[in-house]
């Protein structure tokens, strides 16, 4: 085959696998579901990504691959050395200035995209999150209750509301992460570490540890339930109403334990 020839198949092969890399990347899903606006804003800039990057991952190997076959040593030649070239300075430098310019733009489109995620919205709820060997626990203060602060170790959360965790550890680093938000963050004692999320889908998803913090570690999971406003707000007086009845009362009581300990708060819990 001329080299010419087999320079158009390379060609043709290589187009081929760039549509096949995009359709793949497109057909498998390959993350949970998208809970928050975080997690879609999250979700496109990896498309992005993983679209910006199959053209150039199979750029190279087609070059490599192409190398390979045609300018391998042939029988007789094992002793040969190639022949001595300078080099071609304007392929150094378009293979050096393309690839950064793809570079600063994917740095570019990270930043703004990471950016948005933590913009402070108008209106925002704020929740503390607690770790602990190995446990979660979750803080409504009274901004959020209107009574007295409610802890409770599954997370509810309104939907469509932004809320602001602030995150404290009483013993190790822990990773607070919410899969189905697409965000995680270090749990670092003696700090409160912020993060955002803006749930935007009903349901129930997993929080997990993830950041090895001890015997322990894998059993360190919760759940956070995404709820309607209104049933939100019904979980809250029910919390607000168990801590009330519950012996020797203190403005400051908080109730702890399993969301479906009261009916109403199971009938919240989704
Ligand atoms: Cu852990």
């Amino acid at each position: 085959m001329s080299r010419r020839r087999s320079l158009t198949l390379a060609v043709v092969l290589a187009l081929l696998a760039i549509g096949i890399g995009i359709a793949l990347s497109y057909a498998i899903h390959w993350f949970p579901a998208q809970a928050a606006t975080q997690a879609r804003n999250t979700d496109r800039l990896y498309h992005v990504l993983v679209i910006a990057c199959i053209p150039i991952f199979v750029l190279v190997t087609a070059v490599i691959l192409y190398s390979v076959w045609q300018f391998h040593m042939r029988p007789g030649e094992e002793l040969k050395d190639g022949p001595p070239i300078h080099g071609n300075t304007r392929l150094e430098v378009l293979w050096t200035a393309f690839p950064a310019a793809l570079l600063l733009g994917m740095i570019a489109y990270s930043f703004v995209v990471l950016h948005d995620n933590e913009k402070k919205p108008a209106r925002e709820i704020h929740v503390g999150v607690t770790a602990q060997q190995f446990a979660w626990s979750f803080q409504y203060p009274p901004a959020v209750t209107g009574g007295a602060p409610v802890e409770s170790d599954q997370l509810y959360l309104p939907k469509g509301e932004s809320v602001q965790f602030r995150l404290h550890s009483k013993d190790v680093i822990h990773a607070f992460w919410i899969p189905a938000f697409r965000l995680q963050e270090d749990v670092v004692p003696g700090i409160t570490v912020q993060y955002r999320a803006t749930p935007d889908r009903l349901g129930t998803y997993p929080i997990v540890c993830n950041l090895l913090c001890g015997i322990g570690h894998s059993l360190m999971r919760s759940a956070v339930h995404v709820i309607p406003p209104a049933q939100f707000q019904a979980w809250i007086q029910s919390r607000l109403r168990a801590a009330g009845q519950g012996a020797g009362a203190s403005p400051s009581a908080t109730v702890a334990g399993a969301p479906s300990s009261t009916s109403t708060a199971g009938a919240a819990s989704k």
